[in-house]
């Protein structure tokens, strides 16, 4: 059924994990809300990332999940500590139901056309159903690893045989047996899928353009009495949570690598690597991402890692990574580097033998053809900006984001731009998102947006946006804290190198928990930085 110019408080888009929870939210407090999003059901990337192996790759369960609701926490039981894809999505479908989400969710449709009615001071969206809407808030839930990057490579389109991204993995089963298959890109996705092709494909050829540092993800089943010990003490965890610099329940690592010769660190580092798991990387030196010495031993530790397990030393010396380590997204596998001593599976270092093009049955690089039967694109998204500017809403004068985003993804504590009033982004550019624990994220970011919304209305404000002042200075901030890192150094999404023609900078605020205090001292201020329009007729006060 086709709706026309239908009335809310609030339209969010995206139905994951972050849009679910604004809608809970925003009901919470008596606002007429209307969620839309392509998939057919919630779970946002749990929805789409289904491919072989695609399991929570931070601090794992019971902690990548919602903390509002203490009986959710008490009745849902996790199984293992690297929840997989289905685990994930059956907690998200439990969430939807338990709060009866769903009725204010329009699902298989996607928003098309988002602009902002300035007279009326109200968004309208339109709909590839034919649909249209309007409110004075708009909410942008639309996942900081949405936008599929689908590399542009020569004859890829020809390529006949079956062809998978693994951020839009199909909902039917995939049989790899018997086949001969390619997989282009070794991030978290295909790291994490690799090992599990290889166990029944005829052959995997691995194309890699870039080599990881991956630790052991070292699953393994979730002990009763560590999840009694969470629900048992879940309001001091959450306390923990919201302290810690990256949302988990960890204390913060005292120990720079100064206080310890390089031997000791070794040592040290073999401790946590039999342990394995996220905190590997958390867990050693609190200087790794800061001081290019005590990186340089944690790099040396992994090349050595990858040496003693890669039997043929011409596809282990392929296999080290050169740059410093924690600076690409840190990956966790499951057997990743002893797949390579498998006979069906062959490394091909794209660096040396570069791509030249796809053939109807094959992939062709410098030193020959590699006949295939499926390509597995694990080749990664537009993150953190690429859903936005998919999106790509228009602003006052019908300016559009893309316009606004040419340069950079300029914006105001992550969450809002000027131009733009009214509409809030979750986990977008400028916030901690990507490297935050992101459910806990965002409950957080949308219980300040909540009580912005509260503000406005209180206040009989009809629109609020940043001054193009706060953004400047915004910007500086997150490249001031990105600057006392290593981390803009190297080419990964999180600096946008993996997108052709992409601002490259590193757009993510890398205070963690420390934004969360830096929004709440903005809000204490009266909301500094914004500028504000009082209602009109038909505007928030109107509705
Ligand atoms: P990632 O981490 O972006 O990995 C994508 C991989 O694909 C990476 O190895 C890329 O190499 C490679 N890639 C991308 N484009 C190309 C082209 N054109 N040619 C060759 N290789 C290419 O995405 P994932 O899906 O694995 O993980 C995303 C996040 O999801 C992950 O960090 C977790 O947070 C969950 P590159 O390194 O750019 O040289």
């Amino acid at each position: 059924m086709t709706t026309r110019d239908e009335s809310y408080d609030v339209i969010v888009i995206g139905a994951g994990v972050s849009g679910m929870y604004a809608l809970h939210h925003l009901r919470g407090m008596g606002l007429a809300v209307r969620v839309y999003d392509g998939a057919a059901d919630v779970g946002g990337t749990w929805w789409y990332n289904r491919y072989p192996g695609a399991r929570v790759d931070g601090p794992g369960s019971p902690f990548y999940c919602y903390t509002f609701s203490d009986e959710l926490m008490q009745e849902w039981d996790w199984e293992e500590t690297q929840s997989d894809w289905a685990a994930v999505l059956a907690y998200l479908r439990h969430v939807a139901d338990k709060f009866d989400l769903r009725r204010d969710i329009q699902f298989e449709t996607w928003v098309r056309d988002a602009r902002y009615d300035e007279a009326a001071q109200r968004w309208t969206v339109e709909t590839d159903r034919g649909d249209s809407a309007t409110a004075p808030f708009l909410i942008c839930a639309v996942g900081a690893l949405s936008a599929a990057n689908i590399p542009n490579i020569p004859g890829i389109d020809e390529f006949a045989g079956e062809r998978y991204h693994t951020g839009r993995w199909p909902h039917h089963p995939v049989s790899f047996a018997g086949k001969r298959v390619a997989v282009l890109g070794t991030g978290s996705s295909g790291i994490q899928s690799i090992p599990e092709i290889a166990k029944t494909a005829a052959h995997v050829t691995v194309l890699q353009r870039t080599p990881q540092y991956s630790a052991p993800a070292a699953n393994r089943p979730l002990a009763p009495q560590e999840q009694a010990a969470a629900r048992a003490d879940f309001a001091k965890i959450r306390a923990t949570m919201l302290a810690n610099m990256g949302g988990f329940p960890f204390d913060p690592n005292p120990r720079a690598s100064l206080e310890h010769g390089r031997e000791q660190r070794r040592a040290l580092y073999e401790k946590l690597w039999q342990r394995g798991g996220f905190r590997f990387f958390l867990d050693g030196y609190n200087d790794v991402a800061t001081s290019e010495e005590s990186n340089a031993v944690l790099a040396e530790f992994f090349r050595d890692k990858i040496r003693e397990v890669v039997r043929d030393p011409e596809t282990a010396r392929k296999l080290l990574p050169d740059y410093f380590v924690m600076t690409k997204r840190p990956v966790l596998d499951d057997g990743y580097f002893e797949t390579f001593n498998r006979d069906n599976v062959t490394l091909v270092d794209l660096r040396e033998d570069p791509i030249e093009r796809f053939t109807r049955s094959s992939v062709v690089t410098r030193s020959g053809e590699h006949p295939i039967d499926m390509l597995v694109l694990a080749t990664g998204f537009d993150a953190i900006s690429g859903s936005m500017l998919r999106l790509d809403p228009r602003g006052r004068a019908g300016v559009r984001l893309k316009e606004r985003w040419h340069d950079r993804f300029h914006n105001y504590l992550g969450m809002m731009i000027a131009g733009f009033p009214n509409l809030f982004m979750i986990h977008g550019p400028g916030s901690p998102g990507v490297l935050y624990n992101m459910p806990l994220g965002a409950e957080r970011q949308m219980g300040w947006i909540a009580d912005f919304i509260s503000h406005l209305e209180k206040r009989g404000v009809g629109a609020a946006e940043p001054t193009t002042e706060s953004e400047t200075a915004w910007s500086a901030e997150v490249d001031g804290i990105a600057s006392m890192t290593l981390f803009p150094r190297t080419s990964s999404w999180w600096t946008g190198a993996n997108i052709e023609g992409k601002p490259r900078y590193f757009s993510t605020y890398l205070g963690g928990s420390m934004y969360y205090a830096r929004i709440a001292d903005i809000a204490a201020q009266g909301y500094a930085g914004f500028s504000f329009e009082p209602a009109r007729a038909g505007g928030v006060a109107g509705r």
